[in-house]
């Protein structure tokens, strides 16, 4: 079968100023070479290729308190919102391809004003709840959730650029998977907010399928509703990853990765997948960068419906022996 929506839709959101590191907006080129749109199609899809957007430079972009970039990423990130909107609503299965985390913002705010009801899943090495009074760093790949919470708009101040942004998420609709690298305040709203999340640790205590069970029970036990499912590459171990911005020791293991997004796929609800943070500039040599972008492409295969058992549903007849 097939996951919500008959079609498959890829986005390319070549943007990096939510960090500081440039080559991030290189990430949809690298995993479309990785032979991404050849594998979907593999897999008995139409998959059409929407190609990448283009985001322009706004040249005055002053830093509003310490928060870099602003007025950028908020116009990216409205351009791209509209772009999800537009896909989600044509009825494809949206696969966004990053460019920084900061991209979290319009992805999911373009996807729930079709679907208001959806869930998000967040698989990262990091929280990314930082509001920009508590990010450490003022880079906005660490803020996106920040901006998408209702529970926190009152700690949110007005920054130049995001007048658009509503926040359409409630702290019950969001789960965490991978987490090992948490700012106090960040950790401070997974508290008092009472967000579902498992850390690496937890990984370790419960196993990947416990905490699966435990996500969709979170999210999906009272009503089933469309799953956005947005994977920071930096949740996998550097090891299988190390082409990223932010790498973080003691990640996930590749077959957590694709056990995460194979059961993700299981729930036919899967609606936007965000992959981001591939960073082709990073990494010690060429293979590492082909191998970060090649396990890109192998989760979203899975997220769509490639299996480790195999599928027949192609296949007429076996051939028989002549
Ligand atoms: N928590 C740190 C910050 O807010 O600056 C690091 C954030 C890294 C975010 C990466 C994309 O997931
Ligand atoms: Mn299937
Ligand atoms: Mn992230
Ligand atoms: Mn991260």
């Amino acid at each position: 079968h097939q996951s919500r929506g008959q079609s498959v839709a890829v986005l390319g959101a070549p943007f990096s100023r939510g960090q500081k590191r440039r080559g991030v907006e290189h990430g949809p080129r690298v995993i479309r070479d990785a032979g991404l749109i050849d594998r979907l199609s593999a897999l008995d899809y139409s998959v059409h290729d929407f190609g990448d957007l283009s985001f322009h430079t706004i040249e005055d972009d002053e830093p509003y308190m310490e928060v870099k970039s602003p007025r950028n990423v908020g116009a990216a990130n409205q351009m791209l919102s509209g772009a999800v909107s537009r896909a989600v609503r044509a009825g494809y299965t949206l696969v966004m391809l990053g460019g920084d985390h900061s991209l979290g913002i319009g992805s999911v705010c373009g996807h729930a004003q079709q679907c208001p009801d959806l869930c998000v899943i967040w698989v990262d090495a990091h929280a990314d709840l930082n509001t920009p009074v508590t990010s450490p760093s003022g880079n906005l790949h660490g803020q996106p959730v920040s901006f998408l919470l209702k529970e926190l708009q009152e700690k949110v101040p007005d920054i130049p650029g995001f007048s658009w942004v509503k926040p359409v998420l409630s702290a019950r609709d969001l789960v965490y998977i991978g987490l090992r690298d948490v700012d106090p305040g960040e950790h401070h709203f997974l508290k008092s907010l009472g967000i579902h999340y498992f850390t690496m640790r937890d990984i370790d205590r419960l196993g990947i399928r416990r905490v699966m069970e435990a996500t969709f029970d979170h999210l999906l036990g009272r009503k089933q509703r469309p799953i956005h499912l947005s994977f920071d590459i930096d949740a996998f171990d550097p090891s299988l990853a190390p082409a990223t911005g932010t790498p973080v020791n003691g990640g996930l293991t590749y077959r957590e990765g694709i056990y995460i997004t194979e059961e993700v796929h299981n729930t036919g609800l899967l609606s936007v997948m965000d992959v981001v943070e591939v960073n082709p500039a990073l990494g010690p040599n060429p293979e590492a960068v082909e191998a970060t972008a090649s396990l890109a492409v192998d989760i979203v295969a899975s997220a769509v419906g490639q299996t480790r058992e195999g599928a027949h549903a192609s296949i007429e007849e076996v051939p028989a022996v002549k």
